[in-house]
């Protein structure tokens, strides 16, 4: 049974916007069928599931063509559920799984060769039993004996511990929901100037302008607070962004989002073609699929 607290998603109004063809969700999930692929006995949550038709369906709709789909801590390192939405995904969906520090080379290289190219590091503590940043070291000297490169999940206040650490790291590292900054406090405060500052001063660190719904006061339809801190980030890393809806939007209790709003703030962060072309198109193209993308 799912949580009662979590909000199911709902079926998304057709956008205003129109992506560019091609155009990359990097950002989302897939949920069971727990009755075929079991949640994890460890997760903190249990979602409603959401399996891959519903998520290939949402792509179709919202005019894109490909995603990115990432391991959810509710499968915790079970990659079943994951794998099999990549596999049935006819070569338009890539993943980042999760894994133990343990993982075997080939186990890795199964993954890989069903569309795996990343890992995700998590430090939110109401999502796992957070390991220090020193004990992902491991996975990340296997991730880069792949070419893989890794995802991070962190809130704002852990940024200053973790810089020392995500600057180190020899592979790309791709930060979700731009560090999920306190939009509260503006964007002269110290917290983002940090952010802004971590991510000019390593070129192997990108960032996702997703998740206005999970940061904002505001609020829906148009998430306005977060749109500068977003457009910001466009604007400065136009070659480090990516975006993605973060269907079906996990434990979201506040309200659920409809993706198609979501789909309409990226003129609003990405203002010109150029910019769209880049954040929707050629970013995510090279990092999850330079076989095909264009040099
Ligand atoms: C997100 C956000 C959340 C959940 C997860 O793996 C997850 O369970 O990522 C969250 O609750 O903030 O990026 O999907």
């Amino acid at each position: 049974m799912a949580d009662a607290a979590l909000l199911a998603p709902r079926p998304p109004t057709r956008p205003r916007f129109t992506p560019p063809p091609g155009a990359v969700d990097a950002h989302c999930h897939v949920f069971g069928p727990g009755a075929v692929f079991p949640y994890a006995p460890e997760r903190k949550y249990t979602p409603m599931d959401a399996p891959k038709e519903s998520l290939f369906a949402l792509r179709d709709v919202l005019g894109f063509s490909r995603n990115v789909i990432v391991q959810a801590t509710c499968h915790g390192a079970d990659n079943r559920a994951l794998v099999d939405a990549l596999i049935h995904s006819g070569g338009r969906a890539r993943g980042i799984a999760s894994v133990r520090g343990d993982v075997s080379m080939d186990d890795l290289r199964a993954l890989d060769e069903a569309g795996v190219r990343g890992v995700r590091f998590n430090f939110l503590s109401r999502l796992v039993d957070a390991a220090p940043p020193e004990a992902h070291l491991p996975t990340e000297r296997k991730a880069a004996e792949l070419g893989w490169h890794v995802v991070v999940y962190f809130e704002a206040p852990e940024l200053e511990r973790l810089t020392p650490f995500l600057s180190a790291l020899p592979t790309i590292v791709v930060i979700d929901h731009m560090g999920r900054p306190d939009v509260a406090l503006g964007r002269d405060h110290p917290q983002w100037r940090a952010f802004l500052a971590l991510m000019e001063d390593n070129p192997h660190i990108w960032s996702k302008v997703s998740c206005p719904e999970r940061l904002s006061l505001s609020g829906p339809p148009g998430y306005d607070d977060v749109v500068p801190f977003a457009a910001d980030v466009v604007a400065r890393f136009p070659d480090r962004v990516l975006w993605g809806t973060d269907w079906p939007h996990p434990n979201m209790t506040t309200h659920m989002p409809d993706d198609g709003a979501l789909v309409d703030v990226i003129p609003r962060i990405a203002p010109s073609a150029e910019l769209q072309q880049k954040l929707l198109v050629d970013n995510p193209m090279r990092l999850y699929w330079p076989e095909e993308a264009r040099r």
